[in-house]
């Protein structure tokens, strides 16, 4: 069997799927011989909404454990880190890392049991970002 016997054969049998038949048309409204041409429409896509994944202050945790924490489950380097750090220090509560809700909800029961499992109180929660 040559390339367009092997050709032929396929797009007899029912192997063809609909989206590959060449009949089919990009164009609206298209009619080729009176036969219905299909057109698909393209996919509308949304942006995830966002969420904050936010550590809050206390007067227990120790610094090294925050940014050790920061560094671990936020990808933050050592300077990084350090900055979130000292701003939940001074101002009680600071951005650890903007996620869609399902990442940020795991990254911050991560941060609570693995803090809880340390014996330290420090808290993460989530809050949405304004769209
Ligand atoms: N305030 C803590 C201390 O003085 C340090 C700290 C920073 C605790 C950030 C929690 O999310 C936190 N040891």
């Amino acid at each position: 069997m040559n390339l367009s016997a092997v050709k032929t054969s396929f797009q007899q049998s029912s192997y063809i799927d609909w989206h590959l038949n060449p009949r089919l048309s990009d164009s609206p409204n298209e009619e080729h011989d009176g036969e219905v041409v299909v057109q698909t429409a393209p996919p509308a896509l949304k942006r995830p909404p966002l969420y904050a994944v936010v550590l809050l202050n206390d007067d227990y945790t120790p610094m090294d454990f925050v940014i050790e924490v920061l560094q671990q489950f936020f990808a933050l380097d050592f300077d990084q880190a350090s900055q979130v750090m000292l701003t939940v220090h001074y101002e009680g509560k600071g951005v650890a890392g903007i996620y869609p809700r399902d990442i940020a909800e795991t990254k911050a029961n991560q941060v609570n049991n693995y803090a809880r499992a340390q014996n330290h109180p420090l808290l993460c929660q989530i809050e949405a970002e304004r769209e």
